[in-house]
């Protein structure tokens, strides 16, 4: 097992990068806005998720690689206690002053809602009692925002290191490492500041990821980034289906989150399992059973037997649902729900649904823990797969129950998703599968080196954004003196 290096790299930056194009064109707008030269860069990547959809915040291991496609921030800090923004695509991200002593998150976000998260939890985190810490910063991104790839995270974890570098460089402490762990921890909770009850995969990956390799996730008992090596013979592309998605400006995401965790106190309550507590997620009633994730599916019918909760894997929890779940019924509503919990509505409201922005009055209990817990098995189905045989027909046909999971269980595909999955197996993609929260967005798809250009030249009839994805590295600070 290879872990990263523990802290996060901070180089002089390489001169082929300050003369490339994009960098030279960010200094200049940097110099222009502010009329000075910025300190150092910022560079975080964006990610594509290979399997495991949904499952970060319901506790389970996630299987994403970065992406050569980022953010990048140069930054420099100034006097005032204001946050001036700037970002090279001005047509879409305009110009902005933020008074750094009252950050607020209103509804719909804007792009700079996203900067304060990082920002917001550096300061609180590191800068107790300190004024107000003022900043200059320039942004230019080149992952296609609201796709699945994951763009919001890389924009909150470089806020979190331009503010934490802008720190030490103010306080004169520059040369303190940022822990990688850490500030992966800080991030994944300093972005549920947009609204989004978020799990750690998009946070963690781009700080942790290592270039050539996927990463395997986990988050309990703690969080940890084991490198995969991806199959040999095959490439990984990225097709964008043309519609996007902004999830923290729905309910969309929240709603998911919700849903899983009344299915984990429903399973609770009708397993009787004791250290559950309310509110908590899938991962626990399964851990609490001693359901081994391959069986979570097939044996829910057991589980009124107490003699066999020590016998069920996860895959077998599937099975186990059924009997905890009507699963013909299409929902099940809120009285439904508090009757099995012995709850009143308004402890249902503020444990569940606070973070809900729209009213929402039945819960797909039953589709929604069956995708998770046989979503969970999929990624440990990949991972072994990628360790031991490579068998890429399998990996593939993992990558295709995911979608099918996601579209009919999660239902957080979109139609323009679903065809641009089958145009790819249509070109010869062993599997496809939409990427990230979905509602939209990108689709990844497992292609033979064979038969790559083919389907690249097919693929980009159908999708602007179409390319192919190699593991990336992770985030990345760059001095420029
Ligand atoms: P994703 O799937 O890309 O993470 P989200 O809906 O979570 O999509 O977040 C996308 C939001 O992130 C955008 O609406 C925008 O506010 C912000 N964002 C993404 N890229 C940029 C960028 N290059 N500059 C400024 N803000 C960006
Ligand atoms: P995207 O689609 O990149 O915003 C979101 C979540 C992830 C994960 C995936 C679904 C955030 C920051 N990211 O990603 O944690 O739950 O959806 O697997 O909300
Ligand atoms: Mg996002």
């Amino acid at each position: 097992m290879s872990m990263p290096s523990d802290t996060v790299p901070v180089i002089y930056i390489p001169d082929e990068l300050r003369q490339s194009d994009r960098v030279q064109r960010l200094v200049k707008h940097f110099e222009s806005k502010f009329g000075d030269k910025p300190v150092f860069l910022v560079r975080v990547p964006g990610r594509v998720n290979i399997i495991g959809e949904h499952i970060d915040y319901v506790g389970y291991p996630v299987f994403p690689m970065a992406l050569k496609q980022d953010i990048v921030m140069a930054v420099s800090v100034n006097t005032s206690p204001h946050i001036e923004l700037t970002n090279l695509d001005a047509d879409n991200y305009s110009d902005v002053t933020i008074d750094a002593t009252n950050l607020e998150f209103p509804q719909p976000p804007q792009w700079y809602h996203y900067f304060q998260c990082g920002y917001k939890g550096v300061v609180e985190r590191y800068c107790n009692g300190q004024p107000p810490l003022g900043l200059n910063v320039a942004v230019h991104g080149s992952i296609p925002p609201s796709s699945g790839l994951s763009s919001s995270s890389a924009m909150v974890c470089a806020s979190a290191f331009a503010t934490i570098i802008a720190f030490h460089q103010k306080t004169n402490l520059l040369s303190i490492p940022i822990d990688k762990l850490e500030i992966t921890q800080l991030c994944i909770k300093s972005e549920r500041y947009i609204g989004t009850d978020s799990g750690g995969m998009d946070q963690a990956i781009a700080i942790l990821a290592e270039e050539g390799s996927a990463k395997y996730i986990e988050f309990i008992p703690e969080l940890t980034a084991v490198n995969v090596r991806l199959p040999e013979g095959v490439d990984f592309y990225i097709s964008h289906c043309g519609v996007s998605m902004n999830k923290a400006a729905t309910a969309y995401y929240n709603t998911r989150v919700a849903e899983t965790r009344l299915a984990a106190a429903y399973i609770a309550k009708k397993l009787n399992i004791s250290g559950y507590r309310l509110g908590d997620q899938l991962w626990v009633v399964q851990q609490a059973s001693a359901i081994p994730l391959a069986l979570m599916g097939d044996k829910l019918k057991e589980i009124f037997d107490p003699n066999k909760h020590s016998a069920i894997p996860l895959a077998l929890m599937g099975d186990k649902l059924k009997e905890i779940f009507d699963p013909n019924k299409h929902s099940y509503n809120k009285a439904e729900i508090v009757s099995v919990l012995g709850i009143d509505n308004d402890e249902l409201e503020r444990t569940f649904l606070s973070r809900v922005s729209e009213p929402i009055d039945t819960f797909r209990l039953y589709q929604r823990a069956l995708h998770a817990y046989d979503e969970a098995y999929r990624v440990q189905e990949f991972r072994r797969v990628c360790e031991t045989s490579g068998d890429v027909d399998r990996l593939g046909q993992l990558m295709n129950e995911s979608h099918d999971s996601c579209r009919d269980l999660y239902e957080c595909s979109h139609p323009k998703l679903d065809q641009l999955v089958q145009h790819a197996l249509s070109y010869g993609a062993i599997g496809s599968r939409l990427t990230g929260a979905g509602w939209g967005g990108c689709i990844v798809s497992l292609v033979p080196a064979d038969k790559s250009p083919a389907f690249e030249a097919n693929m980009s009839r159908h999708s602007k954004f179409n390319c192919k994805s190699g593991p990336s590295g992770g985030a990345l600070i760059y001095k420029l003196f």
